[in-house]
């Protein structure tokens, strides 16, 4: 074997030990916030608190991939602000994995939680993770596994009290990686 054709050889070894391990479905609608605002709804979320419209805004002028993102503008120390994917059917005891692209200039930090729900929309089980970067896009990734009582699972990106500044959120994900 030649050296060309030993060096193709491995790259495509090193390729497909590189590939994704399942070829999940991405879960959410309007994961890269390219949908945008209509009537101060944004499609394929809700709202957890805060004001859509002013808090939380699609824009264009900073983007992971795409032409937009989802920016929270936080302006009070006081405000929270949350943004919900809407609920979908849970599978029990199946394994979420949970992610986004965080691009994070506020002072203090901001959140991700990926969360599960039971038939009385109560929480009953969450994983959370915060930024730790700032001025820079940061990958946030949680695995939870469903409860054998959870009817929903949603994520949730959050800023609670105490911070000031923006944030921008991309390229978020929710698969089911594992029944
Ligand atoms: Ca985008």
């Amino acid at each position: 074997m030649r050296l060309t054709t030993k060096l193709i050889a491995l790259i495509i070894i090193l390729l497909s030990v590189a590939a994704p391990v399942f070829a999940a479905t991405n879960l959410l609608e309007n994961a890269d916030f390219e949908t945008s605002m209509i009537a101060n709804l944004i499609p394929g979320w809700v709202v957890f608190t805060g004001r859509i419209g002013v808090d939380m805004l699609i824009e264009p002028d900073k983007a992971y991939d795409g032409e937009s993102a989802l920016v929270f503008h936080i302006t009070d120390t006081e405000q929270r602000t949350g943004l919900r994917s809407s609920p979908i059917l849970a599978v029990p005891n199946g394994v979420y994995e949970a992610g986004v692209y965080v691009y994070d200039a506020t002072s203090t930090r901001v959140f991700l939680y990926l969360d599960f729900w039971n038939s009385n929309q109560q929480r009953i089980a969450h994983k959370t993770i915060a930024t730790t970067a700032k001025n820079q896009w940061e990958e946030l990734r949680v695995r939870l596994t469903a409860p054998e009582d959870a009817l929903f699972v949603s994520i949730i990106l959050y800023n609670t009290s105490g911070n000031l500044g923006s944030a921008y959120f991309d390229h978020a994900w929710l698969y089911l990686v594992d029944e």
